[in-house]
């Protein structure tokens, strides 16, 4: 029988019957699932499985609190929400099973998936990415003015995390309507909270943001949900963040196999008396609004949908795909729109092309976003968008925290709820910083569950200025290693506008790449309307017979160079000027008529892209070769700072004598 101490910890205020029974039922359901999950776990039926058992009231009342149109980001013990927004059971089992009904096409596990059907953003597994991603979808919300308010959840170990700082931060000082939700439930793993945090409550953490935070019992639906309700229409009204402490407890292991041994008894025991269903189910009984009766009623109807829909999936057949399947969901398919240039052109840098074709595109598309550090008044350090915000406003060019991950993970939330983001890395080399949503976060996206990234992440790289190991970096091949992101990497101002305007275009990731040193120094007749051009297409400057250069980036204008005051040489020069995707019929084709291929390239050799380039012409074009392909790359070491030592680190003059010796083969 409940006691009247439980009775009296919850708070009917207004709600209805209905209200009260239907959370009830709410949390009943993924409690019941669970239950049946364990089963058939241990009969080898499903994989891994991550319980929330216990804490059920959190994801149900702050679901229940949003409306459907809301987004919500849940984490892995949060199969409340999904049930919640009433996904049919079958789909899940299925998602659970890798079949094809459910989210992912068999490529991801568990609860990392989304669902944009029902507003619900699923997980990576990396965790502190995901609160990001719900300061980027706010954005949206707040830029649309939409009034939706947007939950996020992570576990008291996840704000550990670089991320969680910096999406609250961001979201603070971007006053952006996010909820951010922690289910602080003892243990991160085997980590217990004296081990994770040293204050007192996670909530104080709000202070520091200058956010607004609450604790909450998490273990009582009413005033989980009361108090959701209440914050989520206060951010609709007046937006901004704020951070929410749920206490609660894991009650079974971090996943299953994993067990609980490292967790007293006696705190098991102290949560186990106050686990939040039996607690509710005490209520209403007391309440007089359930009877055992209507309970058991409950549960059977309960347990036969649980059944037919396992039935379902169990009854799916095992998904199969084709390689070719796989390969065409990396990407979102999409259809490059040619716009072909008018004829007034200018003579500008290259550093002007990239404004221009930034700016034409914000012009051409209203939902597109810049955010960047001292991208706004100022005009970023390389001045690409000087007064933009007097034509944009500063909604849209927005200066921001430094912060490289969590804007990389809000420029893909920005794309989740319908918008364009073009980040600006002040230097390639920070990107360092944002590399974990890059390549995990907007990379795999479309491939999981089929969810695109619009985003281009602009990278102004290079060395040849003089400024050492951080600020002089080519690292473009960190990225064509990682399936899902596009890379390109103009090396004329004509090029760089008409790509970048075809990469904000497409809505794919793509990683721009800009070289300083080529920002003030090369000039071209540039048209002056808007107009973009196909990634993946190569250009051949200058055409010949003896030998095939292969180059992109700066690296082109060090061959221009030498082609220049060596006449003789009789050369195909390849700009590659996108690296993925490649065009590798221009390079096949110009090899195969040369007989000879050098490539030249910036950055230093092992693991580059001329290593690929080299196997790819030796697989492809071997009969057609009459020397071996050469590599030629910058120093296997960190770029050094003086001038004498940077010019000693660039391949640029040992490529002189490198072409020569190719050619006398
Ligand atoms: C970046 C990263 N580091 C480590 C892990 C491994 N890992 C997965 S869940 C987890 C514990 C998370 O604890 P918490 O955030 O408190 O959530 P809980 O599991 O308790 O709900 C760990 C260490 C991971 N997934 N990602």
């Amino acid at each position: 029988m409940p006691t009247t101490e439980q009775t009296m910890l919850y708070k009917k205020g207004n709600l209805t019957n209905e209200t009260l029974i239907s959370l009830y039922k709410k949390m009943l359901k993924p409690r019941m699932i669970e239950e049946k999950m364990l089963i058939l776990l241990r009969q080898g039926k499903i994989s891994k499985w991550f319980g929330g058992i216990g804490q059920e009231a959190i994801a149900i009342g702050v679901t229940f609190a949003l409306t459907k149109d809301e987004y919500i980001l849940p984490m892995h013990r949060n199969l409340g929400v999904f049930t919640t927004r009433e996904i049919p059971l079958y789909r899940l089992f299925s998602q659970w099973q890798g079949k094809a009904n459910g989210f992912t096409k068999g490529r991801d596990r568990s609860f990392h998936f989304g669902t944009q059907e029902f507003n619900i953003v699923g997980m990576i597994s990396h965790l502190g990415p995901q609160l990001g991603v719900a300061s980027g979808i706010a954005l949206a919300n707040k830029l649309k003015e939409n009034k939706h308010a947007c939950a996020v959840f992570t576990g008291e170990g996840g704000t550990s995390e670089g991320d969680f700082h910096e999406a609250l931060n961001v979201a603070s000082v971007w006053s952006l309507p996010v909820l951010f939700c922690i289910e602080n439930n003892g243990y991160g793993l085997s980590t217990p909270t004296s081990e994770q945090y040293n204050c007192e409550d996670l909530a104080d953490r709000g202070k520091g943001y200058g956010m607004e935070s609450h604790i909450i019992d998490g273990n009582n639906i009413l005033e989980v949900y009361t108090k959701v309700s209440e914050l989520a229409e206060s951010i609709r009204e007046n937006p901004r963040p704020i951070l929410l402490e749920f206490k609660t407890f894991r009650m079974r292991g971090h996943e299953e196999a994993s067990g609980t041994k490292y967790v007293p008894q006696e705190l098991m025991d102290e949560w186990a008396a106050k686990d939040p269903l039996d607690m509710y189910r005490n209520f209403l009984l007391f309440e007089g609004l359930l009877t055992s009766q209507i309970d058991q009623v409950y549960k059977t109807q309960i347990t036969d949908e649980i059944n037919e829909n396992l039935q379902l999936a169990f009854e799916e057949e095992k998904i199969t795909s084709t390689k070719s399947n796989e390969l065409n969901d990396v990407y979102q398919n999409y259809t490059y729109q040619e716009v072909n240039p008018n004829n007034k052109e200018e003579n500008i840098r290259f550093v002007d092309a990239v404004s221009e074709g930034l700016k034409q595109s914000m012009e051409k598309h209203d939902d597109l976003i810049i955010m960047g550090q001292d991208v706004a008044e100022y005009g970023g350090v390389f001045k690409i968008t000087d007064k933009f915000i007097d034509f944009f406003g500063k909604e849209r060019v927005r200066n921001t925290p430094i912060c490289e991950s969590a804007i990389v993970a809000a420029a893909y939330g920005l794309s989740v709820n319908g918008m364009k983001a073009v980040m600006e890395m002040q230097f390639a080399d920070f990107v360092s910083s944002g590399f974990n949503p890059i390549v995990n976060l907007l990379a795999k996206s479309h491939y999981r569950w089929n969810q695109n990234a619009d985003v281009v992440v602009r990278m102004p790289c290079g060395a040849g200025v003089g400024a050492g190991p951080f600020h002089s970096q080519t690292n473009e091949a960190w990225f064509t290693k990682t399936p899902g992101l596009k890379v390109v990497y103009p090396a004329f101002p004509y090029d760089a506008k008409g790509l970048l305007a075809a990469a904000i275009n497409d809505p794919n990731p793509v990683l721009f790449f800009e070289h300083k040193a080529l920002y003030r120094s090369v000039y071209q007749d540039v048209p002056t309307d808007y107009y973009t051009l196909p990634l993946g297409k190569a250009s051949v400057l200058k055409e010949g017979t003896d030998i095939t250069i292969i180059s992109y980036g700066a690296a082109v204008h060090w061959a221009l160079d030498t082609l220049g005051k060596n006449p003789e040489v009789s050369a195909d020069l390849i700009d590659l000027r996108s690296l993925q995707p490649l065009d590798t019929e221009a390079i096949y084709a110009s090899v195969k008529k040369t007989g000879k291929a050098i490539i030249l390239q910036e950055d230093s050799l092992f693991g580059s892209i001329s290593s690929d380039l080299s196997a790819m012409i030796m697989e492809n074009c071997f009969e057609y070769l009459d020397a071996p392909v050469k590599r030629l790359a910058s120093m296997e070491t960190p770029i050094p700072f003086d001038q004498s030592l940077e010019q000693q680190y660039l391949a640029k003059n040992e490529f002189e004598a490198a072409l020569m010796d190719l050619l006398a083969y």
